[in-house]
């Protein structure tokens, strides 16, 4: 059996194709199913569905052979876990170009953010992204207090209670209708396959068959 963790939303979205790709069909709807397993119609596949930030630990602790999870997530996880952002060790073989992002730093239209980083002003940050913007503002010199957020990270700005948000953009359509603009853009983001590597020796054969099959299909799906 092989056990692939995706949380549901755009990345399940967009996973699809590739599974499909990998002549793997999701017979369930994570949308309308209540169930958590969900099988596929291959009798040996099955999907978890869960939380995306817990993708990684389902895979390190071997819950899951493999998952499908933002570089965001993956940088995150790799930081509570001591890794140098590398994921907590997690074997990383493919880069699916899915979910594209980026994460940037924004802030209301108002506040002039290049005068408080020349004045060396501190600033205090909301984030979901505690590592990544750490790391950010520290090799900036910027001195930050974080206020850890788990969502909506654009409205600490609106109702002053940050200076400043370190969060995904896509369309930027979210800041655009919050009156905030990006004055950063700290990495581009997207998907990646993770995969448990003591997983990979016990089931390398149909395990392997998975990963060339989205391989082949990235960028073409
Ligand atoms: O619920 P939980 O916190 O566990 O997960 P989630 O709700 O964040 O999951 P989901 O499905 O929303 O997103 C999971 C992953 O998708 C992220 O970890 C990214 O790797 C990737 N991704 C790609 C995005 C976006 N694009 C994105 N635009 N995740 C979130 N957004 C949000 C962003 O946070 C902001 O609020 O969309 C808004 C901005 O979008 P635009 O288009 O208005 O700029
Ligand atoms: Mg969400």
């Amino acid at each position: 059996m092989i056990t692939l963790a995706l949380s549901k939303g755009r990345i399940f979205e967009e996973t699809l194709p590739l599974l499909r790709a990998a002549g793997i069909e999701v017979l369930d709807d994570p949308e309308k199913s209540r169930k958590l397993i969900l099988d596929t119609n291959q009798p040996d596949v099955r999907v978890l569905v869960v939380r995306a930030t817990d993708v990684p630990t389902y895979v390190q602790f071997g819950g899951a052979d493999m998952g499908i999870t933002g570089k965001d997530t993956l940088l995150e996880h790799g930081s509570d876990w001591g890794g140098a952002g590398n994921g907590a060790g997690l074997y990383q073989p493919l880069d699916l170009q899915i979910a594209k992002c980026r994460i940037s730093v924004a802030v209301r239209a108002d506040f002039d953010y290049a005068s408080a980083v020349r004045q060396g002003s501190r600033l205090k940050v909301a984030t979901k992204y505690v590592a990544i913007a750490r790391e950010f503002f520290a090799n900036k010199g910027v001195h930050v207090d974080l206020i850890k957020l788990y969502g909506s990270m654009e409205l600490a700005p609106l109702v002053g209670m940050a200076d400043a948000i370190v969060d995904l953009v896509s369309t930027g359509n979210t800041l655009k209708a919050n009156r905030l603009v990006e004055v950063e853009h700290i990495m581009d983001i997207s998907s990646r396959l993770v995969v448990n590597q003591a997983a990979l020796k016990l089931k390398r054969e149909p395990m392997r068959k998975i990963i060339d099959a989205f391989a082949s299909a990235v960028g073409k799906v």
